[in-house]
């Protein structure tokens, strides 16, 4: 394996030629292991068919299909299509998803701990996805910040980054705002906890969907500490130049998988948009996804 040179945070290793789906049970658990290590994995040369590509994610645990429809490949749900390209006139999945500050699935009660992404068109300008480790963005806080965080919760939505769907044209915004608390409410998240294979302490926080912090009887606390921890990890920097911002680029063949639960990312997209498709597979791995929630 080599050590990707992009940005100085240390983040991501390239393996060039796996055979994920005739790699022995034992490469398959090296291979997940140096997710948990490096938070990156770029696997390089993969020709992968939809099928080939959810029959991969099974090798790495169970297979979590998106909540909502409209993100889903047509003849594959368990693949999330992001995609600007019209098939035979048609919108397949959703265009310009992920860009904001986000984990995926922490606006659900139980999210999973690997997410894989699979570039099937990958355009020429400001291509590549961004990261923070935020594992080391805790261990980086001010003493005093780490302090007045300990014990808490964060309360997280999707709400304010629901896409609203082709079929809710015409419908009045309330109901649309009714149905989004109905079917995803709020949920609440410790602030901080253990990897369970690390073993370090993730600041689990995110600019898009973390709304409250509150202390461990529920109280909520003061309401510019959220804004505070997100300047200090790099969440607020609207330049992207924060010293924990990793970019990670890829090529045609990349398919990437990377740690959840410690790393927040956030898509970068074209503002005159270059055609871009992109096939995500998530995966709960075997460890809870923090200790408490439960399988
Ligand atoms: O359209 C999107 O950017 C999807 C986003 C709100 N959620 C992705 C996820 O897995 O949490
Ligand atoms: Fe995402």
């Amino acid at each position: 394996m080599t050590t990707l040179s992009a940005g100085n945070t240390n983040i991501g290793v390239a393996v060039p030629d796996l055979r994920v789906l005739d790699a022995p049970d034992d490469v398959i658990a090296d291979l997940k292991q140096s997710v948990y290590t490096h938070k990156i994995v770029v696997l390089r040369n993969q020709e992968l068919s939809p099928a080939d590509f959810i029959a991969f994610g099974r090798r790495l645990g169970a297979v979590e299909t998106y909540y909502e429809p409209m993100y889903h490949h047509p003849e594959y749900p368990e693949i999330f299509v992001s995609s600007n390209v019209k098939a035979e006139g048609k919108q397949v999945g959703v265009p310009k998803t992920g860009n904001f500050w986000h984990h995926d699935y922490s606006f659900m009660p139980r999210p999973f701990g690997l997410t894989l992404i699979y570039p099937q068109v990958i355009p020429q300008g400001r291509r590549g996805t961004l990261f923070i480790d935020m594992e080391k963005a805790y261990a980086r806080l001010p003493a005093g910040l780490r302090a007045e965080i300990a014990g808490t919760r964060v309360v997280n939505s999707v709400r304010r980054y629901f896409k609203v769907r082709p079929s809710d044209v015409y419908r009045p915004i309330s109901e649309v705002l009714a149905e989004i608390e109905e079917k995803t409410p709020a949920v609440t998240h410790p602030t901080v906890f253990p990897h369970p294979v690390t073993g370090n302490d993730v600041l689990y926080i995110s600019e898009a969907v973390s709304h409250q912090m509150r202390d461990a009887g529920g109280q909520p606390l003061r309401d510019n500490l959220l804004p505070e921890l997100f300047a200090a990890v790099g969440q607020a920097d609207t330049t992207f130049t924060h010293p924990g911002i990793h970019l990670q680029t890829f090529d045609p063949g990349d398919l990437l998988i990377w740690d959840n639960r410690s790393l927040v990312h956030r898509a970068l997209h074209t503002p005159q948009p270059e055609p871009t498709v992109s096939f995500r597979v998530t995966v709960h791995d075997e460890y809870d996804f923090y200790p408490g929630i439960g399988q």
